[in-house]
């Protein structure tokens, strides 16, 4: 059996970590069978614990932009770990990373850190409260931004799959301020807006989501909320953990020219090791504590291992700004031979695309939301998904999620990943 040591590992971690995982989307319940446990990783490849070599298409869900064990990143980390892991106190190398991101990310002058993109989304909202003194917040169905209790309302990506988008445990009194829109419906937000006047803190949106699979934002749509914001003194959140450092040096603000009040990072500022942060004005910054009234705290904010990968990370993204373009190209270039492949196959199907986040549906209406995503053919996907990993290729486990390319992926990989369609095609009819 091709995952006979993954399906072993995965018997025995259930036994003691729930579901096996740290992390509901790698149990593979939005597909079935056995996830795949990997052993180490290089470049674009993925080494799984039966001996098989997978090309990755998820880059750790977005970390890994310039492929695994990126050995600047590497050396980094060694240095840094000899010199001591954690210290709980002020260390040179967090000025660094925050003066490098400040550097590359426009309309922030300070940042600060914490250990996820849950965290620093959850601190962000929590400061755009006390910055405005208003309690309720709109997010968007399918729209994910980590797992705290404002968020997990119509939430994408893992809380999607499970059918149950409001997850046990969030209170009744949690879930009052946390007001619903419809992504690319400038009129659901009207309609809020109008019913809650004077009482809305924040508007929190993936600028271009991930999480329902990649959905673009349309342009009206987009520039109509920064507007209403702006009217409306409500503080305009860009949840950039998955677009930040990744659609451009300046992530979605630079590259959909939108000016955020507020904006949060994770995945890619951390090189691969736990790092969140969340950034604004000096004016709004400097409500938070120890200078402000707006508690937020962490041991492990700022620890020197993740700052050393977050900044070798940075440092090599910001000396090289072409991967960007690189990225772009070789998605484009996935999304023209995937697309070729479905049409020649009359197999209906959406490809969303935008910078190097892309998207696979099995629907024949465009995705442009929560509801359009949901319309997808889920055994489709399931076929897709276990087709292609059975010609070592690493997809998503979900169709709620966008595919993240590395740099470190060549053409030839791309050309098999097309050609591994070619071969499954006919089973997905
Ligand atoms: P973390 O707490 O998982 O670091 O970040 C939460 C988060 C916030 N905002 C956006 C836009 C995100 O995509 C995420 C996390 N992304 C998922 C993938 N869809 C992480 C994978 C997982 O949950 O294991």
């Amino acid at each position: 059996m091709k995952y006979q040591r993954s399906s072993v590992l995965f018997k025995e971690a259930q036994r003691y970590i729930p579901g096996g995982v740290n992390s509901p989307v790698r149990a593979f319940k939005a597909v079935g069978g056995t996830p795949v446990f990997v052993k180490e990783a290089k470049g674009a490849y993925l080494y799984d614990e039966d001996g098989n070599t997978l090309i990755d298409y998820i880059s750790s869900w977005g970390p890994l932009i310039l492929g695994h064990a990126y050995e600047p990143v590497i050396e980094a980390v060694i240095d840094k770990a000899r010199k001591g892991t954690s210290f709980g106190m002020p260390t040179e190398i967090e000025t660094e990373l925050a003066k490098l991101a400040v550097s590359m990310v426009p309309n922030i002058d300070k940042i600060r850190f914490v250990n996820s993109g849950t965290e620093a989304c959850m601190s962000a909202i929590r400061l755009a409260r006390g910055f405005t003194g208003k309690d309720k917040i709109i997010k968007f169905a399918g729209c994910y931004h980590g797992h705290a209790d404002a968020f997990l309302i119509q939430a994408g990506s893992g809380a999607v799959t499970f059918g149950s988008p409001n997850s046990p445990g969030v209170t009744e009194g949690t879930a009052k301020d946390t007001l619903l829109a419809t992504y690319n419906d400038l009129d659901s937000v009207d309609a809020l807006l109008k019913a809650n006047k004077g009482d809305i803190a924040a508007v929190i949106i993936e600028p271009v989501a991930g999480n329902m699979g990649c959905i673009i934002p349309e342009d009206s749509f987009i520039h109509g909320l920064r507007e209403r914001c702006t009217s409306e003194n409500i503080l305009l959140v860009f949840d950039e953990v998955m677009t930040g450092f990744r659609l451009g040096a300046g992530g979605a603000q630079e590259v959909l020219g939108i000016k955020a009040d507020l904006v949060t990072f994770g995945k890619v500022i951390g090189g691969g090791l736990p790092v969140g942060a969340f950034a604004a004005r000096k004016e709004i910054m400097d409500h938070l504590a120890p200078d402000g009234p707006v508690y937020q705290a962490g041991t492990l904010s700022g620890n020197p291992l993740a700052m050393s990968a977050g900044l070798a990370m940075l440092k090599a993204l910001d000396k090289q700004p072409e991967v960007f373009q690189s990225l772009e190209k070789k998605t484009r270039y996935l999304h023209e031979g995937l697309k070729k492949v479905l049409t020649d196959h009359g197999i209906p199907h959406q490809i969303n695309r935008f910078g190097s986040m892309i998207s696979v549906h099995f629907t024949k209406e465009p995705v442009t939301d929560f509801e359009s995503a949901a319309k997808g053919n889920n055994e489709t996907f399931k076929k897709y998904f276990h087709g292609m990993l059975d010609q070592g290729i690493y997809l998503p486990p979900s169709a709620f999620e966008s595919y993240f390319l590395n740099d470190a992926l060549s053409y030839e990989d791309i050309d098999k990943t097309i050609e591994a369609l070619q071969t499954i095609a006919p089973e997905l009819k």
